[in-house]
């Protein structure tokens, strides 16, 4: 079945890919630096061991890396994944895990999302309360997101390129929900690309089943106060799988009826 296309209806994809808005806001130039620093990370590869990086889970298209870190002894390790899902557009990944009304759906280490500031269409403000796990203290984030799209520097085979960012900020004072969390100090960046059947543009008739989309994912949680180094791997190394698939299975699902938006 032939789809209908959607294209260039959303004030967020104006020329600066900002809404405009954004632009003179007081975060807005680490907003743009610290894009643009993640998007160059996520394209670095994670090489042929030697630099650290080890792949923790290997299941079909998913692999993730991370390297060992600790920081006066606290965890901060750098993770690194791929995953290339068939059905949905770069756009669209990112918009499922850009717009906070569909978080609840996917992210379920959620206790409660509140977005202080709306600085733009694609940029927003939030204080996010994760689920207490046990024996750790319970952590919160206060982070700006941003989503914009990327013209220069795609892979060969990539028709477009989305991302989303995410870092933590003090620049609002908000305390914590129920005054007892940790505040946790999370940088962030989902980065996809669209990928199309050889000689196929996003202009032509397209079936969903022509889409792929690849993904990189990048994290780096300080936890910002004491959490066991031991427990808090195994959180990791169960939730980010868990994370990603849940993620991407979701989008698909809500796309799957849906006009291809690019
Ligand atoms: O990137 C992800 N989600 C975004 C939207 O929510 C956002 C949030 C990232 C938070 C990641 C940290 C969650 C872990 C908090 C619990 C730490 C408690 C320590 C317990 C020690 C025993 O960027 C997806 C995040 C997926 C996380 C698995």
């Amino acid at each position: 079945p032939h789809q209908a296309q959607q294209k260039g209806n959303d004030p967020s994809t104006d020329e600066f890919g900002t809404g405009g808005l954004a632009r003179s806001h007081i975060l807005w130039p680490e907003i743009d630096r610290v894009c643009r620093e993640q998007l160059h990370y996520a394209r670095e590869g994670v090489g042929q061991g030697g630099n650290g990086w080890q792949i923790f889970a290997d299941e079909g298209e998913i692999k993730m890396y991370k390297r060992e870190e600790e920081v006066n002894g606290l965890v901060m390790d750098p993770l690194k994944a791929y995953h290339s899902v068939n059905g949905v557009t770069a756009r669209e990944m990112c918009h499922y895990f850009f717009m906070p009304e569909f978080r609840n759906e996917w992210e379920t280490t959620l206790e409660d999302c509140t977005i202080l500031e709306k600085i733009s269409p694609d940029t927003f403000v939030f204080l996010q309360t994760h689920k207490r796990i046990w024996p750790a203290s319970q952590r919160d984030a206060l982070f700006w997101s941003h989503m914009r799209k990327i013209t220069d520097g795609l892979d060969d085979d990539a028709v477009d390129m989305w991302v989303v960012c995410n870092n933590s900020t003090e620049y609002s004072k908000q305390e914590s929900k129920n005054g007892k969390c940790v505040r946790i100090f999370l940088t962030v960046i989902l980065a996809c690309q669209t990928l199309l059947p050889p000689g196929k543009t996003s202009n032509d008739i397209l079936s969903r089943d022509e889409l792929t989309c690849k993904i990189t994912y990048c994290s780096v949680v300080n936890p910002g106060g004491w959490a066991p180094a031991s427990a808090l791997r195994a959180v990791y190394k169960r939730e980010y799988p868990k994370f990603l698939k849940r993620f991407t299975g979701y989008v698909i699902d809500q796309c799957k009826d849906n006009p291809i938006m690019f």
